[in-house]
């Protein structure tokens, strides 16, 4: 005869169905993940912490015969503690343990199905937002991490002590081949060390993969022997299918890029993939992180970005989209100081806050080199250094393709701009406070 575990009606068991426990004490090897819960009115935040245990390890909305015939105890995911949001009107933050042995090593797909595969469209929570997960070393050493990593990249590219900058190519979609190249190596030549396609970039009928391709890389060849520095673009491979991944990465190889792009929305199997691909083929992986706003925006619902941060680490990119401070684009700065803690660091302690949640222990992966793009311009770069630090890549599309001198001139500001705010830095003066004077300075300078 079947235990009671129905909660239809409004009856709900899922407590006593073995996913709640707050005596459990997280094992080392557990998977951790706090969930911010609102559980519908006259529903009780411990049941509905208990369902999302539930719903996200073994359980159906009833018993059934067959948990008999696994250890299920060890695969129940258990709640282990439920506090109230700060500040917040019924939202708890349910913190949730899961046993190693529920997820399949080096596998986001996986591990993603699982967590957030079944949960946010559960009735008795009126929303349900992933905050953050601590991933067990056990766990992190199954991934092989960003192919390249920002030593070997600043190695490869022979540039140290100051963020990289980049541009991506505007207009959005329209230009030819020819033209867009032209865009590229006038921004290259300028000062910036990289360009970029845009998300929506791919092979539309005005401009085919293959001409874009060589185009670009003749304009980065062109500004190579120009500048004598290394230079790089973007070149976007997303495409419908692996097979076409995979035949536009190789060309880029051919044509000697050192770096190529991939859209978050190619999935995340395609991005293991095309990471190992990298590794193999000593390419840098840029990841632009298209759509992701989608479900990391809402602060009630969706998964936080500094999840799919940590899902981008151990899938293995080099660069991550990772949000800007100021600029078009929304975000606050502890927030996005702490997406940025989980690319460059080793370790990120807790006790850093940021908003995260758990220690997390990198065991040797190596740094996503973070990426801040959206609406910004040489203007903001005293905020920039003082908000993202040094290990970065700084990108202005508007910012330097809209510079009312033209493509190269706008480059040559951001270059002298930031070159002039490092130097600041770097005699120990106050360059966040003397920015504008130091900006207007470097401005006079150039003309
Ligand atoms: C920037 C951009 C990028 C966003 C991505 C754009 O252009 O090309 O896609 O910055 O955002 O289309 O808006 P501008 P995020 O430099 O001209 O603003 O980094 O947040 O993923
Ligand atoms: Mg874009």
């Amino acid at each position: 005869k079947p235990r009671s575990g129905r909660y239809d009606a409004g009856v709900m068991k899922y407590k006593d169905m073995g996913y709640f426990d707050l005596d459990y004490l997280p094992k080392d090897t557990d998977v951790l993940a706090v969930f911010r819960i609102t559980p519908q009115d006259g529903v009780d935040a411990e049941e509905a912490a208990a369902a999302v245990a539930g719903e996200s390890s073994t359980a159906t909305w009833t018993v059934v015969w067959t948990d008999r015939l696994t250890a299920s105890e060890k695969y129940r995911a258990k709640c282990y503690r439920v506090d109230p949001v700060p500040g917040a009107d019924n939202q708890y933050f349910a913190y949730i343990a899961y046993d190693l042995d529920l997820f399949e090593e080096n596998s986001i797909v996986n591990l993603s199905a699982s967590v957030i595969g079944n949960v946010f469209g559960f009735k008795p929570l009126k929303a349900l937002r992933l905050e953050d997960m601590r991933l067990p070393i056990a766990y992190v050493k199954t991934y092989a991490g960003p192919p390249t990593g920002i030593v070997v990249e600043r190695e490869r590219l022979d540039k140290f002590g100051r963020p990289l900058l980049g541009a991506t190519v505007k207009p959005k979609l329209g230009l030819s081949g020819r033209n867009y190249g032209r865009v590229v190596y006038e921004a290259l030549k300028g000062g910036l060390d990289f360009t970029k396609d845009d998300e929506n970039i791919n092979s539309q009928s005005f401009m085919h993969w293959r001409d874009r391709f060589l185009y670009c890389m003749e304009a980065v060849n062109r500004a190579q022997a120009m500048t004598g520095e290394i230079k790089g673009t973007y070149l976007n491979v997303s495409a419908g299918d692996m097979e076409q991944i995979y035949e536009r990465a190789e060309f880029a190889k051919q044509l000697g890029s050192t770096i190529i792009m991939i859209d978050l929305v190619i999935g995340y199997s395609a991005i293991q993939s095309i990471s190992r691909w990298c590794r193999r083929n000593d390419m840098i992986l840029h990841l632009h992180r298209a759509g992701h706003s989608t479900y990391t925006r809402q602060k009630s619902h969706g998964v936080s970005f500094r999840v799919i941060a940590k899902w981008m680490r151990l899938a293995g990119v080099d660069h991550i989209h990772a949000g800007t401070v100021v600029g078009k684009l929304e975000g606050d700065p502890a927030t996005t100081r702490g997406y940025y803690d989980i690319c460059r660091e080793a370790f990120n302690p807790q006790a850093l806050q940021h908003g995260l949640f758990f220690d997390q222990d990198w065991g040797g992966l190596r740094r996503v080199m973070p990426v801040a793009s959206g609406g910004i311009h040489a203007g903001q770069m005293h905020q920039l250094l003082h908000h993202l630090g040094e290990d970065c890549v700084l990108q202005f599309g508007g910012g330097t393709i809209g510079h009312p001198m033209g493509i190269a001139a706008g480059a040559t500001a951001n270059r002298v701009a930031l070159e002039a705010m490092i130097l600041a830095r770097n005699e120990g003066r106050d360059y966040l406070a003397e920015g504008p004077a130091i900006l207007a300075a470097a401005a006079r300078g150039c003309t």
